[in-house]
């Protein structure tokens, strides 16, 4: 048998970073329409990089705080800057998906208060950048996509390590820890397409434990 791909579609991209192959199918619509409801609340926008550019991926979040970036910097904040009030609540089924993939991954007792919702249209990139605005690099994140495929890049620990390309398909999940914490990473310009549950768009779920 394979290696690189066990029989249960797990499959290890590097040290501490998993693969979970299809693993949020089983709720893919239950997923799509809670993202429906924290869209109602707080509807996807483009942020503004401390830089002053607008970022092509629209965004917004779930849980006790979320995931922002203005001119002033990165934070998580438990408001929407948008509405004023807080972020919507995450939902039972987001909660329960990221600890149960967690736990696949060998990460156990993940209680994320932040998941941060993607959204991308065809032509839309998420440049390679690290992920560190969170407190404790000790826990995973946990992401989750949805819809169109994407070419998912990860590097190493420098900017200057050659990226990997991996393709990312309807339900996979990721699960980054431990040495991987860390890692650069980032999204190719999606490809048009028609995805029979989002149409043209991919959706990722990044689950993070902020605090
Ligand atoms: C590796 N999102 O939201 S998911 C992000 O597809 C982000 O929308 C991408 O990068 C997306 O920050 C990639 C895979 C991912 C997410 C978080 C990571 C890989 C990661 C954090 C640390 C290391
Ligand atoms: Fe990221």
């Amino acid at each position: 048998m394979s290696d690189l791909f066990a029989l249960d579609g797990r499959k290890t991209l590097r040290d501490g970073a998993v693969l979970l192959r299809g693993r949020a199918l089983a709720v893919d619509r239950a997923l799509l329409d809670a993202i429906e409801g924290v869209v109602a609340q707080s509807p996807f926008r483009r942020m503004v990089t401390p830089g002053g550019f607008q970022m092509s991926v629209a965004m917004t979040n779930c849980g006790r705080v979320g995931w922002v970036t203005d001119r002033t910097g990165y934070r998580y904040d438990p408001r929407d800057p948008e509405t004023g009030a807080a972020w919507p609540a995450m939902p039972d089924i987001f909660r329960t998906l990221a600890r149960e993939a967690a736990s696949d991954a060998g990460f156990d007792g993940f209680a994320p208060e932040a998941c941060l919702i993607n959204c991308y249209e065809p032509g839309t990139r998420l440049s390679l950048h690290q992920d560190k605005d969170e407190q404790n690099y000790a826990h995973p994140v946990v992401s989750v996509s949805l819809g169109l495929p994407a070419t998912f890049q990860f590097g190493g620990l420098k900017r200057s390590d050659r990226p990997m390309k991996v393709p990312l398909q309807h339900g996979d999940i990721v699960v980054w820890g431990g040495p991987s914490r860390l890692v650069y990473h980032g999204v190719l310009a999606l490809k048009d397409g028609e995805h029979p549950l989002t149409g043209g768009r991919r959706f990722n779920l990044t689950f993070r434990k902020a605090l």
